[in-house]
């Protein structure tokens, strides 16, 4: 597919969480098969997007030898990914970003056509994930022009990215038969059993 909107994508990989079901780690510089996560979501998006820009509010410096822009969150006090999501919006040099998390390392490998597709058909102002039983809600593209309402979400004290989703023109991509590859490392038991899976391989 060739479409306009393709070559006016910045992925966004949001790294600005606080870890905090993994002992506050910085997700992103956790190790996995010999290298960091963000090593691993960097090689997945090579391709993808036109820009990359990595979302940290910790180990910029660290984040930033991967020769991508760094962006921290503007608002303080790790504010949840909508924050990141404003953060990005700001700095970014594109008409739209598909963000995606640093702690899945198995990243669809046509993410970004997936959701363009879908925010096409529709002529939708955002598409999000779906992997068949529910909206996989960090993996979405969305239209920079949106950022100011996002801002005044957040001004007003929202946080909740399924409200803010609900409130515009949203439609769902389907990724049903890739389901396996929002599996993502929120606690010790999830990285345990992606090391398990590792092993049988
Ligand atoms: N920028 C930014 N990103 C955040 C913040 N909190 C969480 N995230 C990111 O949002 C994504 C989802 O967070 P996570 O804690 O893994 O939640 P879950 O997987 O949805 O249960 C991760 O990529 C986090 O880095 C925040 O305060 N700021
Ligand atoms: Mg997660």
């Amino acid at each position: 597919m060739n479409s306009l909107i393709q070559n006016d994508v910045t992925a966004v990989i949001l790294a600005g969480g606080r870890g905090q079901r993994l002992g506050g780690l910085d997700k992103g510089l956790v190790q996995i098969e010999g290298k960091p996560l963000i090593e691993h979501i960097l090689a997945a998006m090579a391709g993808q997007a036109d820009e990359i820009i990595i979302n940290a509010n910790r180990n910029c410096d660290v984040y930033a030898a991967y020769k991508h822009r760094v962006v921290s969150d503007e608002m303080t006090g790790y504010q949840g990914p909508l924050a990141g999501f404003a953060a990005a919006m700001t700095a970014c040099d594109t008409d739209f970003i598909v963000t995606l998390p640093c702690d899945g390392p198995f990243v669809p490998a046509d993410l970004v056509n997936r959701l363009v597709e879908a925010l096409e058909q529709e002529n939708a102002d955002i598409a999000v994930a779906h992997d068949g039983k529910r909206m996989q809600p960090v993996y979405a593209l969305i239209t920079r022009s949106l950022l100011p309402d996002l801002q005044d979400f957040l001004d007003g004290g929202e946080r909740k990215i399924d409200i803010w989703y609900a409130r515009h023109n949203t439609a769902l991509a389907d990724f049903s038969d890739v389901r396996e590859t929002f599996f993502n490392i929120n606690t010790e038991d999830d990285k345990r059993a992606l090391l398990d899976r590792e092993q049988m391989t």
